[in-house]
This record gives structure tokens, sequence and C-alpha cells, in this order.
């Protein structure tokens, strides 16, 4: 095993040495292909009518959650976030040739709630696919983390994510402050089909287009062992 927690805490990332087996990594790929396609429960993300991501994919799908609860992956995040972590999103991202992206450099400060309600530390309150997202106290978010598990070769051309090493460690970063972070000096997460990596979603990423056909398809899980302030509550809280 090459997990190293303290690693993770000062870099705010770890690439994995293992990955699935080749058929099991098949069988996440079908799976996330008929998700992303619309499968019932999951919320398809299109682009001039290609789908390009799902939302809801852990709630839609058993076989996923069967797999990942038995991945050595999810035992780490046990591990790390103590026994009664649970998956709070679930999203499957591609970078398909007629829905191509990219994403700026920016941390992840949303969270999915079931209900809007005024809760001091809950703010910039949105709506994506229906659902209410808000920004929760950064202290939620610190202790938050995500799992990247990649279904294809990822690489610079094919749209990697690119992190800055430790910039998880400083809280909300604000606009004006990102080009100090990429001035110190980013890293592109090359990870091969079946590989995962773990990062904190304060971790200042971003990701370019694609410039290749070839498919960049990545199940993004995140995980908290936070509980909200009631009345507010997890939209999803999935434990694997
Ligand atoms: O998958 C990617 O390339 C980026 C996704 C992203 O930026 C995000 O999850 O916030």
């Amino acid at each position: 095993m090459t997990f190293s927690a303290p690693q993770l805490e000062q870099q705010g990332y770890h690439i994995f040495r293992e990955t699935f087996p080749a058929n099991v990594t098949r069988a996440m790929q079908a799976e996330c292909d008929r998700l992303t396609s619309g499968a019932s429960g999951a919320v398809s993300i299109k682009k001039k009518d290609a789908a390009f991501a799902a939302r809801n994919v852990l709630a839609a799908s058993e076989e996923l959650r069967s797999i990942l609860g038995e991945s050595f992956y999810v035992a780490c995040i046990k591990d790390i976030l103590q026994a009664d972590a649970f998956a709070v999103r679930g999203i499957v991202f591609d970078k398909p040739f007629r829905a191509n992206w990219f994403v700026p450099w920016h941390q992840d400060l949303t969270i999915a709630i079931k209900e809007r309600r005024a809760i001091v530390g809950f703010e910039n309150w949105t709506v994506k696919a229906g659902i209410p997202h808000a920004r929760p106290p950064a202290a939620i978010l610190s202790r938050m983390i995500t799992l990247r598990i990649h279904l294809d070769n990822t690489i610079t051309s094919n749209g990697a994510l690119q992190i800055i090493p430790g910039s998880h460690r400083n809280g909300i970063v604000s606009p004006s402050e990102i080009p100090d972070y990429v001035r110190r000096g980013s890293r592109v997460c090359e990870v091969g089909a079946g590989g995962a990596m773990l990062m904190r979603p304060l971790l200042l990423h971003s990701s370019r287009a694609s410039d290749t056909s070839v498919h960049r398809r990545v199940l993004h899980i995140e995980f908290s062992c936070d509980e909200l302030p009631e009345p507010l509550e997890w939209k999803w809280r999935v434990p694997l």
C-alpha cells in the first residue's frame, strides 16, 4: 500500500499506485456510460445534445456502490475520516469531442443540501440540476475528501486535472490571490485507467479542454464525516 496520510495533509492530494482490475474498470465504464446517457435516477448534463457529465450517480447505481464499498480506496477514506464517513455527492465527468470543456483554477466550495434554510455560515446559495447548493463553513470543507477514479488513461492531452500542491492549507482563497498560487507551480495529475487519486476539495485545481477524441471519464465522489447543523441535511448521504 502506497498511501501516506501525512503526505495527503501536506500536499492536499495523493495518486495511488494501486488500480482496479481491468474487468472491474470495464464494468464501471459501462455503468458510467449508462448513467451519463440519462439512466433513471441520474441527471445527465449536456452541451449541444452531447452528454459530458452525470450527477447523482451513487444514489442511482447499486453496482457502483457495491464496487466502491469493497474497494481499497474507500477503506483508506474511512481510515482518514474515521468510520462514519459517507459519500455526499457522486458525479461522472467526460470530455467528449462534441461537448468538450475546461475549468479555470478554483476550489470546490459548494455542497448539495436537501432544502434551503437560512443558517449562519451557509452562504452563496445556488441551484444546480434542480438541487440547492451552498458554501458551508470552511471547517466542513477542510475535513471533506474527494476520490477521483479514472476510467480511461488520463493525460495532459485529454484534459487531466491540474493542481497546486499545498494550496488547500489556507482555507478559502480569494479569487485575487489565485495568480500568486499559480506562480508557485502546478502539477498535472496523469492517472491510468482503473487508477485513482484523493484530493482535498480546498486544493486549487483546473483542467484544460481535451485535444483528442479519446474519452476522459472520471468518477468523482466527495466524502464527509460531518453532520450539518439542523435543520439542514445533506442531499445525499450514502454509506459505503
Ligand atoms: O474533472 C475535471 O477535470 C475537473 C472537475 C472539477 O473541476 C471539479 O470537480 O470541480
